[in-house]
């Protein structure tokens, strides 16, 4: 492992300008690892241009704007006119393989320079010329503050604000199995160096916008448990999102809530969109329940744990017909 660091660390250091890219639909690792990453390498005085293959979340914005970071991003895949000429490497963090890097095989493939991956996944692909994989980390900003604190690169409030970022994210503020004794301790550490942890936490958990919440209260109001409370079934409907101004977006992770209940092992959501059209109807399960098998019958699809349909038909004749199929199957 310290061969390893070291030898991507002296990759790095003979690089004049670094691509440094991370996997689409970033979260908070992803964002936060290629900020501290990024902001090494300017310390070493190596000139860093930061890809995003997808829009920066608003959410996360503040890891890359409080310190100054520009980045160059994509709609789900690189932006018009890139290329990787004049860049001597390309660097990824959080991903080593393709499907999580929309656009880039073609460029990466034919590309002179070297190819350094850091990762911490299981799933891997054999293209990079160097890689620094550690399944063990709990994020990939376990493995950057590695790389930074070998490199001499000193931990300032920036870096270290990025790196906390990176950890709370993919150990769900320190609760997930992947925490271990290392996380901690770096987690100590980037605290010594100044995080403002409190701030962190609000800006990732208590930033919601009013209008979201409110539609929520709304799609709870509309929850019925029906088969002993192993079935569950919310509605939202035109008016809820004029009453609420909340938009389409904002019903994203709601069919997620009844599966908190112990019996509950499906969920549906049904969503009558302001924009008209037939109702948005989505499952997802924790039981028995495939529920990509039982969204074809809508002619829909998706996965076993999680599928989607569109169904016509007003909004109480779609929730009572939905209602009837899921009880002959629960
Ligand atoms: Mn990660």
């Amino acid at each position: 492992m310290k061969d390893q660091t070291a030898k991507l660390l002296a990759t790095l250091a003979s690089s004049k300008r670094v691509l440094l890219t991370t996997h689409v639909r970033p979260d908070g690792d992803a964002l936060g690892s290629a900020a501290a990453m990024a902001l090494a390498l300017k310390h070493k005085g190596i000139a860093v241009t930061v890809l995003l293959l997808s829009r920066l979340p608003t959410k996360y914005a503040f890891v890359f704007q409080d310190c100054g970071l520009q980045h160059i991003a994509g709609d789900n895949s690189v932006p018009a006119g890139f290329s990787l000429d004049g860049f001597d490497t390309f660097l990824v963090v959080d991903t080593g393989t393709w499907s999580q890097l929309p656009g880039l095989r073609e460029h990466v493939e034919k590309f002179a320079g070297a190819k350094l991956v850091v990762d911490h996944h299981l799933t891997q692909e054999n293209w990079a010329d160097q890689k620094l994989v550690l399944t063990e980390a709990a994020a990939a900003g376990e493995i950057v503050a590695e790389l930074i604190e070998q490199w001499d690169v000193p931990i300032d409030k920036q870096i270290a604000t990025a790196l906390y970022v990176a950890l709370v994210s993919d150990t769900g503020w320190f609760m997930f199995s992947s925490t271990r004794p290392f996380t901690l301790r770096l987690a100590a550490q980037l605290i010594e160096a100044g995080v403002d942890t409190d701030d962190i936490y609000q800006r990732l958990y208590q930033n919601e916008r009013a209008e979201r919440v409110t539609l929520q209260a709304r799609a709870m109001q509309s929850l019925e448990l029906h088969a002993d409370n192993r079935i569950a079934i919310m509605s939202i409907g035109k008016r809820d999102f004029a009453e609420t101004r909340a938009g389409v977006n904002d019903t994203e992770n709601l069919i997620n809530i009844p599966l908190q209940i112990r019996t509950v092992q499906a969920s549906a959501l049904l969503t009558d969109s302001p924009e008209g059209g037939p109702i948005r109807v989505s499952f997802r399960s924790k039981g028995q329940l495939d529920c990509s098998k039982f969204a074809e019958q809508f002619s829909g699809g998706g996965h076993a744990r999680a599928a989607g349909a569109k169904i016509e038909g007003t909004l109480a004749d779609v929730r009572a017909l939905v209602v009837a199929k899921l009880l002959q199957q629960i």
